[in-house]
């Protein structure tokens, strides 16, 4: 029993010293010091023994309990305090200074081509009109064909586009040149009276240079009623003009052709750069093209089950990027989708 005795001592001393935290301390309490301990079952045994060893096993007993009690109190002490220092240490280091100035926040921004979206919208809107969005992946009938704009024709030159596999649509599809393909989805879902404004991405297959880009937005507009006549889109643009670019803004209005208008026209505002006497901003003619435009083409009104001797209307269409860079007076209309963030922090 001596012996037993003197392991368990051996045995709990050598666990202590290669204890490092309070958790573990107690563990060893309850293995050594607690009821199920062997140390406590030997003094509860002691009644059992007889006298002569009862007295030294019992002796021996107290000691070694004494002993392991005294080792267990100041081994907690040691822990206690490294605890402490270890969370003094902490606070050093992690403490927070409530005095100091807050972090600022870094707030995004809408990228210049968005702010001048909602800002014509909303001029659109003013005048009446809805706003409505369509596909970017448009079929070769909506971006061409129902546009007067056949397979032969040489109109399709300048809409050079990306085409979708064709094994993956039984019709030919491509990436819209244009937003006038919404001209007759809006036209074949609705009847007269129409008047919407159409923003959205374009894509031409061409090399990019300081005005083209192979993905840029335009914003189309269609109106169709009964009596629209050249009267009323040159009044709704001239007014658009203004209180887009101001007032004091001069207005051109000229021809132009588009398969799918007659008569088609092209409106330009005097440039402020130079207040029309001619610069590099508008290459010395004093005037900025800002959209094409036309009575929509009878064929086209056809084309959606629209009497045209009934119903006539006007249409228009214009490139985003090149107001902004107009307004803003920006040489490269690269710089819009570079994401170059010092550039777009200027809007
Ligand atoms: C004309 C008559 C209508 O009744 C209705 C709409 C139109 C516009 C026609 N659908 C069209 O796309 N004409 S356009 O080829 O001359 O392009 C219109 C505008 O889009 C241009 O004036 C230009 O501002 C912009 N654009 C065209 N290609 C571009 C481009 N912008 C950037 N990069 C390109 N590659």
């Amino acid at each position: 029993m001596l012996k037993k005795l003197d392991q368990t001592r051996s045995k709990a001393i050598d666990e202590l010293s290669s204890l490092s935290d309070l958790k573990g301390l107690e563990d060893w309490r309850i293995r050594h010091l607690g009821k199920k301990s062997a140390l406590t079952q030997i003094l509860r045994g002691l009644a059992a023994l007889p006298s002569e060893e009862r007295k030294a096993v019992g002796a021996s007993a107290n000691e070694v309990k004494a002993l392991l009690e005294r080792h267990y109190g100041e081994k907690k002490e040691t822990l206690k305090q490294e605890a402490y220092q270890d969370l003094e240490r902490t606070l050093t280091v992690e403490k927070i200074d409530v005095t100091l100035p807050g972090r600022p926040i870094s707030l995004g921004r809408l990228h210049p081509t968005t702010q001048i979206v909602r800002e014509i919208c909303d001029i659109f809107v003013a005048l009446g009109f809805q706003v409505v969005e369509g596909p970017e992946v448009e079929s070769d009938y909506y971006n061409f064909e129902a546009l007067n704009i056949p397979a032969d024709h040489p109109a399709r030159d300048m809409f050079s586009t990306f085409w979708i596999d064709t094994e993956i649509s039984e019709r030919p599809m491509l990436l819209r040149t244009h937003t006038s393909p919404m001209q007759i989805r809006v036209m074949e879902r609705t009847r007269p009276p129409v008047r919407v404004v159409v923003p959205g991405k374009c894509y031409r297959y061409e090399a990019t240079d300081a005005t083209h880009e192979s993905m840029f937005y335009q914003i189309e507009g269609l109106a169709v009623d009964e009596n629209i006549t050249l009267a009323d889109l040159k009044g709704t643009l001239f007014e658009f003009a203004k209180r887009l670019f101001g007032e004091e803004r001069k207005v051109r209005f000229r021809c132009d052709y588009f398969p799918f208008v007659e008569p088609g026209v092209e409106i330009a505002i005097d440039c402020f750069a130079c207040g029309g006497a001619g610069c590099r901003l508008c290459s010395g003619t004093g005037w900025l093209e800002i959209l094409g435009a036309g009575m929509v083409h009878p064929d086209v009104l056809r084309r959606v089950n629209y009497d045209p001797d009934v119903y006539t209307g006007f249409a228009f269409g214009l490139g985003l990027e090149r107001i902004l860079m107009l307004r803003y007076g920006i040489d490269d209309i690269r710089l819009f989708y570079s994401n170059d963030i010092r550039f777009l922090r200027q809007f």
